[in-house]
């Protein structure tokens, strides 16, 4: 595939002012026709009128009403080109698509029984000729005709000016959005659809018609959703003092979807997985994401649709900065330090490894092959990151004098990450010019610090060094001759300071006046610096990188005793997690590191008394069991995987599981205590509160279940029976799928039977058993393909059978004898022509394929091969087939 560079953007040659859509829905075809107001650009150079096109059939094409001549125009390689042009016209095309065979789910396309569209980063091109670009914004009108009966709603963005009945049984209503907005936002729906509405009435005394659309039989599973997104636009009033600036704010839910949710202005076209719940389908894990993911959309109302990103290398302008928003708003409805710890979790399970791998790019890559590959862990999660630093560097305050000044200045406009960062400069007056690195290199920093105590003196010594070594991204540049002279961060370094008693010490920086209380931020900027603490009596544990304030690899030599003291005493919850996860990663790659030895050779007893603290200290007056039960968790061994030189997915999976198992055996009594004492006798809600209490009664049951004996066995059978809602259910279930037992087989079998007809919990089902660590696992996964509830055509479906197996179940995909691999690329291969997006989603799972054995190494490298040796493979598996054999 061909590279496209960021030092290539050029303005765009020809604008558009207004489009008028016309989009006739018909038997296995539609008509589009569009009417496009264009003048040349005063600000670009000349050139001819380049439009995009892909798989349009262009039946007619005018120029201020005059059909064009055969030799006027060409359409070929996707674009339409037309030589000579005035320069302010009316171009009007009509053209024939197929939204029927549009698998790849992108531009308009079929879903069940209606239609739907999805047109980020590159789909409006797949529904009209246009100059299909972020920084062509125009004002939009839409209409809509299709078959009353069978597509009684017809939505697009804005507000509804005209409808009525045709000919035919047909029916037809006209959209306008009184924004100007680029074609990624445009959206349209035509399908049989049941809705919810409420209304919100902003400060200033709008009023906002909310609205939920589901297929019908769904209503009662659309509550949730519908009051997160009454929420979000209270908080963004609330925290930014954003306002919703439409009268009609609609989401529609589609089972076909590749991605999450997408921000269309005014009218949300939401995966059914991040709008359906009813407490007998959705996990409390379902009903926060939902919640997220709602607020998500609605945020990038402002950032995001009000200010655009100039060209899609910006993505992170809009996506870190709304992931930000989202997450606050998250630290705000739940708990803060569980969802902070979410995060951080997430963060590196995902983006550190991509910031490893072949993939590795900066949250704003300056070269790309196909757009759609950069909706990445490091664009989303990291950019938040950054933008989080920027917060935590300048302060709450100035934060929000920062945003107020980016939409004084840029809204209604398609900006830079330059424009974001040069507004929160103006406003807070810190200079951000080194803290641009973090949008230009890509890599996860490595922060190492060493401490010295002098006790004549009284002062600690805290000897700072940053390594930030060049990653392929940028050895991939710097051969092209686009090489960039890399150079130290700029990022805030929080701290607290603990003595013996677990007491915070108050902090003075040795030369400075002030103290500064019992937390303080360091600015790190050069590649070594030294801070010395002054009156320090004794020498403390440090509590470093609090709330986890730049997203790095912290080096710092603990030892157990200290974690063991931060588990019990930080006042910071993810500094208390994180001890829990050091502490366990360092036992783990002891175990790993020694297979053949017994586990409690290398577990030592005072671990054991650690986690039985922990697990007592849920029961204390200011007990949160959300929290105990994060810090309960053993790190992943995806995450352990990255930890070592040498990845060894067996023995991996030996010692974290020998680790539960003793864990579960010590423990069992006040484990089993907890799993009684923590029931919830009320009616089912999600809050935060009843949640929590789940998570650690379930967490409790996961290790109940590895005792191995008839007991455990009948508790998990138990639970699984008692349960009175979702999330209660597939805590069973999971246990259950990891066990050899005969009620394995009948429970699974019954649990399809009774929710056979609910997508979204066959996408349960079929993901417990694909993450399972019973030997069939991979043979279990070939079956479930052939099983009627699986349908590859279902980026779901895909997701929870295969892309989970490859992803959550490294044991397994990593099988030595490289059968886990041939199942991913059959699948890439079968789904490539279908739905490249999703296909290239599974690719992305063998990124750290050279990190393994010679022997793994060579089976993963043959199927890459036959993967890329392909004809006719898409852009985005070539992208990161290639990238991932360079
Ligand atoms: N902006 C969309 C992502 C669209 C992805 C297209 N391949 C969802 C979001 O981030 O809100
Ligand atoms: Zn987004």
């Amino acid at each position: 595939p061909q590279t496209i560079y960021l030092k290539d953007y050029a303005p765009p040659t020809w604008l558009v002012d207004t489009v008028d859509l016309d989009i006739a829905i018909n038997d296995g075809f539609a008509l589009v026709s569009a009417r496009l107001a264009m003048r040349r650009n005063p600000d670009a150079a000349a050139g001819a009128l380049l439009l995009d096109g892909e798989d349009l059939h262009l039946e007619s094409i005018r120029i201020d009403g005059r059909p064009l001549g055969a030799d006027e125009y060409a359409y070929s390689g996707d674009k339409l080109t037309i030589t000579s042009v005035p320069d302010d016209f009316v171009l009007e095309t009509v053209v024939r698509i197929e939204p029927d065979k549009n698998t790849q789910l992108s531009g308009l396309y079929r879903s069940k029984d209606g239609y739907f569209t999805q047109c980020e980063a590159q789909g409006f091109r797949r529904i009209t000729f246009y100059p299909d670009r972020p920084d062509v914004m125009a004002r939009f009108t839409c209409t809509l005709h299709a078959d009353k009966s069978r597509f009684p709603v017809l939505l697009s963005n804005g507000n509804p000016v005209a409808q009525g009945d045709e000919d035919g049984g047909r029916h037809w209503a006209k959209w306008q959005d009184p924004f100007a907005k680029p074609a990624y936002l445009f959206a349209c729906v035509a399908a049989k659809l049941e809705v919810v509405e409420d209304t919100y009435v902003t400060t200033s005394g709008r009023r906002v018609r909310c609205a939920v659309y589901v297929e019908p039989g769904k209503l009662d599973q659309c509550a949730h959703a519908l009051a997160a997104l009454k929420l979000s636009m209270k908080w963004d009033e609330d925290v930014f003092g954003l306002e919703m600036d439409l009268e009609h704010y609609m989401i529609v839910a589609v089972g076909d979807f590749n991605m999450g949710a997408m921000e269309n202005k005014g009218l949300n076209i939401f995966n059914t997985k991040f709008v359906l719940a009813r407490p007998d389908t959705a996990t409390d894990t379902d009903y926060q994401n939902i919640d997220r993911v709602v607020a998500h959309e609605y945020f990038h109302n402002w950032t995001g649709n009000r200010v655009t990103c100039r060209d899609w290398f910006q993505l992170s302008l809009k996506e870190g900065l709304t992931v930000f928003r989202d997450q606050n708003f998250g630290m705000d409805v739940h708990s803060a330090g569980v969802t902070r710890i979410q995060e951080v979790r997430t963060l590196r399970a995902a983006q550190y490894p991509e910031d490893a791998g072949p993939m590795a790019h900066p949250i704003r890559p300056a070269s790309y092959a196909e757009i759609n590959n950069f909706y990445t862990a490091t664009v989303y999660e990291k950019g938040a990151e950054v933008i989080r630093m920027i917060h935590t560097l300048i302060g709450k305050d100035a934060f929000r004098k920062g945003m107020d000044l980016y939409f004084a200045r840029h809204d209604g406009q398609a900006v830079t990450c330059e424009d974001f960062v040069a507004a929160m400069q103006d406003a807070s007056g810190l200079n951000l010019d080194q803290f641009q690195r973090w949008y230009n290199q890509a890599g996860t920093p490595k922060l190492i610090v060493r401490s010295s105590y002098d006790a004549a003196g009284k002062r600690y010594t805290l000897d700072v060094e940053q390594q930030y070594p060049a990653t392929p991204y940028e050895e991939r540049m710097t051969a092209e001759g686009n090489g960039i002279a890399r150079g130290p961060y700029y990022m805030p370094l929080v701290l607290g300071l603990l003595d013996a008693k677990g007491n915070e010490l108050p902090l003075r920086l040795a030369g400075e006046e002030r103290v500064q209380g019992t937390q303080c931020t360091l600015s790190i900027r050069k590649d070594k610096q030294r801070f010395v603490f002054a009156d320090v009596d004794a020498e403390p544990v440090p509590s470093l990188l609090r709330g986890f304030s730049a997203p790095v690899v912290l080096d710092y030599p603990y030892s157990n005793d200290e974690l063991t003291h931060l588990m019990a005493f930080d006042s910071d919850a993810v500094n208390r997690w994180e001890a829990a996860q050091r502490l366990a990663t360092g036992i783990l790659l002891k175990g790993i590191a020694a297979p053949s030895v017994p586990a409690d050779t290398w577990i030592p007893e005072s671990y054991v008394e650690a986690m039985r603290r922990l697990l007592a200290s849920a029961f204390t007056a200011d007990g949160d069991p959300a929290l105990v039960a994060e810090a309960l968790v053993l790190p992943a061994e995806t995450y352990l995987a990255e930890q070592m030189e040498v990845v060894e997915p067996d023995a991996i999976h030996l010692a974290r599981l020998a680790l539960r198992q003793h864990l579960a055996q010590a423990l069992r009594e006040p484990l089993l205590k907890a799993y009684h004492d923590l029931k919830v006798d009320r009616p089912y809600s999600p809050d935060s509160e009843q949640a929590g209490k789940r998570a650690l009664r379930n967490v409790c049951l996961s290790y109940l279940a590895e005792l191995g004996d008839e007991a455990s066995h009948a508790l998990v059978l138990a639970h699984y029976e008692q349960a009175a809602n979702m999330t209660d259910t597939m805590a069973a279930l999971a246990a259950l799928a990891n066990l050899d037992v005969p009620a394995r087989h009948s429970v699974l079998d019954a649990f399809y039977a009774r929710w056979k007809g609910e997508a979204l919990v066959v996408d349960k089902w079929l993901q417990v058993q694909s993450t399972s660590r019973l030997p069939n696992t991979g043979s279990d996964v070939r079956a479930l393909m052939a099983h009627e509830a699986f349908d590859i055509r279902n980026p779901n479906k895909v997701y929870a059978l295969v892309r989970a197996f490859c992803a959550a179940n490294p044991k397994h995909f990593h099988a030595a004898d490289g059968s886990g691999y041939k199942l991913a690329a059959d699948v890439i291969l079968q789904l490539d022509p279908l739905n490249p997006q999703v296909a290239s989603r599974i690719a992305r799972t063998f990124d750290r394929w050279k990190k393994f054995d010679p022997a793994r190494q060579a089976k993963a490298r043959e199927q890459l091969e036959r993967i890329k040796a392909q004809v006719g493979l898409s852009s985005d598996v070539a992208e990161v087939v290639g990238k991932a054999l360079d």
